[in-house]
């Protein structure tokens, strides 16, 4: 056996233009020249999504259609980023998509749309120049839910956040101009300087398009620069509100983290190389409203869906699969779950999310044209229970501060509002409460938190024995469900019953057999 698969590690073909047309005929590759293609896209954030999901699309319109004026020049704002953008480096720029489907079988694409990958931290002026650049028409971002500095407590661009400081101090001190030595940390400030040489040349705007999970996506990127500019550059503020389109949009395919088992599996069964591949369900959807400031691509002729308001999608798609991921996190990372798939697949964890979707999440949605709420629901469930994605449960609970807020908050609210059922996602809350402060599963394991407001959290969660609302004073997260005397009571009565019970299961048991 060892023999086989070094014999086949042997003959693996690494990626690169060079080799391109040499790849096994099982990889899939794009026959357009790449020679020819021009940059009409930069995107900030070139994780995982971004590279299943955008760039794919684009991809397959550009081989689709041959207009190669779409090429995409990724950005990376963060010293993290320069792994990533390092490897691709390597392998000038290419990468595998390696999509895997629910029997087991998987099969390889070849991305090749990436044209250049900036590093912002090693030369901002040519992030700015890149953005700016006539070809460029649209400037796409994957910050994640948390990278719009936006601040629910107030409902405002948060100024006092360290990053906002930082630039804001150095554009004073620069007459609002970058400075190269200390390169700006938001992503806003990169925009309102590009934006500002195309003001300045009486140049149209390039769009603004935001690919992160969060309701009206396109909005809140909007309201949250405007903000900003507003701030040093009026004049500036008032030309972006005025010329510059922000689509909202949902997007949506699982891509869970890659793992050495994928590089591997690559190697020995497609005889292909790749440092760091890309893996994903095979499931894509995009819903995009048709507002753009320039040229776009026309990703409908390869499968997206252009509509005048995304809003019952990004309801959909946000409170369904987004908030089930994290029903499915939180309450299986205390059971140590490991994967969404096995998660969903545990009967009482299925019911669980069942039970939550049908009773407290569908009731906040709004009718959604041409989509069967029930039927998109049990896609959901199929699509979770893929046992070939194996998506961890330390990536969906990664950043959970921004996610509640966004996934499970809204639908918490809605509720209320309207006296609808709120315990099945109370319990959730209590559950990430007991998460934050225990830091173990069931098992006495050590849970791997991944969240910047992880210490916050913890200090808040730890008081809960003597005080069962401390958790609450996570004001970020629960200051308007705090002013909720219903809420602050369901609250109180789940976190008593699973702080006194030490099992997640119980409680979970003990809430279903409530429907019965
Ligand atoms: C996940 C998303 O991060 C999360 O918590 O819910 O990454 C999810 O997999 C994607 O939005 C799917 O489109």
């Amino acid at each position: 056996m060892s023999n086989v698969s070094s014999l086949n590690q042997a003959a693996a073909i690494s990626l690169n233009q060079k080799n391109l047309r040499q790849l096994p005929s099982s990889v899939k590759v794009p026959s357009y020249n790449r020679s020819e293609l021009r940059t009409g896209i930069v995107h900030v954030g070139v994780g995982g999504f971004h590279r299943s999901h955008e760039a794919f699309y684009t991809d397959e319109y550009m081989q689709s259609s041959g207009d190669l004026s779409w090429g995409i020049c990724g950005i990376g704002l963060r010293e993290g980023d320069r792994k990533m953008q390092g490897l691709l480096k390597q392998q000038d720029n290419l990468y595998t998509l390696l999509v895997k489907h629910p029997n087991g079988s998987a099969h390889a694409q070849v991305i090749a749309c990436l044209t250049d990958f900036l590093l912002a931290g090693d030369n901002p002026q040519a992030v700015v120049d890149k953005m700016a650049h006539a070809d460029t028409k649209i400037v796409s971002l994957t910050i994640t839910e948390g990278g719009y500095n936006y601040d629910p407590v107030t409902d405002a661009f948060d100024f006092s956040h360290p990053d906002a400081i930082f630039d804001l101090q150095n554009l004073a001190v620069n007459n609002a101009c970058l400075d190269v030595n200390k390169p700006p940390r938001l992503v806003f400030t990169y925009l309102a300087a590009a934006l500002k040489v195309r003001k300045e040349a009486g140049e149209k705007a390039f769009t603004v398009q935001s690919c992160d999970n969060i309701q009206h996506n396109g909005n809140m990127t909007r309201n949250m620069l405007l903000a900003y500019v507003e701030h040093f550059d009026p004049e500036l503020a008032k030309w972006i509100s005025e010329e510059v389109c922000f689509p909202n949009a949902m997007v949506d395919r699982i891509t869970p983290a890659t793992f050495p088992e994928d590089t591997l599996f690559l190697k020995n069964n497609m005889q292909l190389e790749d440092a760091w591949p890309v893996v994903c369900e095979p499931f894509a959807q995009w819903i995009i409203e048709d507002k753009f400031s320039d040229a776009r691509p026309l990703w409908e002729k390869v499968g997206a869906q252009f509509v005048s308001d995304v809003t019952p999608y990004e309801k959909m798609k946000i409170r369904l699969l987004n908030a089930g991921h994290s029903v499915l996190g939180i309450l299986g990372s205390i059971e140590h779950q490991a994967t969404i798939d096995k998660a969903v697949s545990t009967p009482i964890f299925g019911q669980y999310l069942r039970l939550f979707m049908d009773t407290e999440a569908t009731p906040a949605l709004d009718p959604v044209e041409g989509i069967d709420i029930s039927e998109y629901k049990d896609i959901l469930f199929e699509r979770f229970a893929n046992p070939n994605i194996k998506d961890k449960l330390e990536r969906i609970c990664l950043d959970s501060s921004s996610k509640i807020n966004t996934f499970l908050v809204p639908t918490v609210l809605h509720n209320l509002q309207t006296k609808g059922s709120i315990k099945l996602a109370c319990l959730v809350l209590a559950a990430w409460c007991y998460y934050s402060d225990k830091r173990v599963n069931d098992k006495g394991e050590a849970l791997d938190i991944n969240d910047p407001l992880a210490d916050e959290l913890h200090a808040c969660a730890k008081h809960t024995q003597s005080n069962k609302l401390a958790f609450l004073d996570m004001e970020t997260v629960f200051g308007e469900l705090k002013q909720d005397e219903r809420f602050v009571a369901e609250y109180e009565k789940q976190v008593s019953a699973l702080y006194a019970s030490n099992n997640i299961v119980t409680q979970m048991r003990e809430l279903i057999s409530t429907y019965k």
